[in-house]
């Protein structure tokens, strides 16, 4: 892809930047997007409406299945170009923030470090009642493959019901986050929001913002989304592909 030269002068002049990533940059990683229709069992269900303390108190067999079933298709995908050229990014430019939507790993496997996750993590689960962290065991779970409820496994500390470590809808997010992706973007000269369709708040408020701020905002995805329309550079394209052509273009010696 030809990019836009002014695009790559201020992307390497940068001196900080934040990545802003969504369900998109792990795509190519074959992990369905949030908003991609459900399958099997959980065809049924909105994600929003399972994805919510209220489904998880009715029927915490049903949500703590949809959430093991997810945690196993991450673990058995592996990175995809995107996440590699976002942490050969990171290497590049002098400080680089990556905040993610996702709540799969696949960032931290591809090398990104210090990644801000808004919306928590599958892979670390608490106890609902001392909210101490909750041991997976290691081997993966045998599930059916259209999905099943499976009982919450119990606080090996109190006994209390253990419940998936994301924020939930009509959850806050933790200031522990929320204040550092804050902070990122009251300083970035760039950022980068790729694979997200912009709807979730308050995530979705940053690259406004960022704009807002006169950052130059550049967005990767097939799709328009609300972002459109304050983004400097919009590439309508999938970020497995457009990602590693940037990072090429940006720094033609990376390996
Ligand atoms: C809260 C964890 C308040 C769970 C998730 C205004 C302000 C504040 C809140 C609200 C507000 N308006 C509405 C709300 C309520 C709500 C909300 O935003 N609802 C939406 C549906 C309208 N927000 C909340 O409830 C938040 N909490 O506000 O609390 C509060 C304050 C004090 C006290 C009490 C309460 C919490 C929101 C967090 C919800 N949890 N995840 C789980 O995963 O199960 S959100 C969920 O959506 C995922 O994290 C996901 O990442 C995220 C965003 O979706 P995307 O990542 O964008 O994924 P999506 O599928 O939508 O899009 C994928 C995109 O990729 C598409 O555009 C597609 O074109 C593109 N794509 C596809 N392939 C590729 C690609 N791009 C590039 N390459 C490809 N190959
Ligand atoms: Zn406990």
């Amino acid at each position: 892809m030809n990019f836009d030269l002014t695009m790559l002068t201020q992307l390497r002049q940068a001196r900080d930047v934040v990545v802003f990533t969504g369900a998109g940059v792990s795509q190519e990683s074959g992990i369905p997007t949030f908003r991609d229709a459900m399958t099997g069992m959980w065809e049924r269900f909105d994600p929003t409406d399972l994805a919510t303390p209220d489904a998880f108190k009715r029927q915490p067999d049903v949500v703590w299945g949809w959430y093991e079933s997810r945690r196993v298709i991450v673990l058995r995908c592996q990175p995809n170009p995107a996440h590699h050229a976002i942490a050969a990014m990171q290497t590049k430019v002098p400080r680089l923030t990556l905040i993610t939507q996702n709540v799969d790993d696949l960032h931290e496997r591809s090398g990104s470090i210090g990644v801000i996750h808004l919306h928590g993590s599958l892979h670390h689960p608490r106890c609902l009642a001392c909210a101490r962290p909750h041991m997976l065991p290691p081997e993966l779970p045998e599930l059916a493959p259209e999905g099943q409820p499976i009982k919450p496994p119990r606080c090996t500390h109190c006994g209390g019901t253990v419940r998936p470590g994301v924020v939930w809808f009509g959850e806050p997010l933790t200031d522990d986050d929320w204040g550092p992706a804050k902070q990122a973007i009251r300083s970035c000269d760039a950022l980068l929001s790729i694979g997200t369709s912009s709807v979730v708040y308050p995530a979705a408020v940053l690259p406004f913002e960022a704009a807002e701020r006169g950052a130059g905002v550049v967005q990767i995805n097939p799709q328009p989304t609300d972002l459109d329309a304050v983004a400097r550079y919009n590439l309508h394209g999938k970020a497995g592909e457009l990602l590693p052509q940037l990072v090429q273009a940006l720094w033609p010696s990376s390996p």
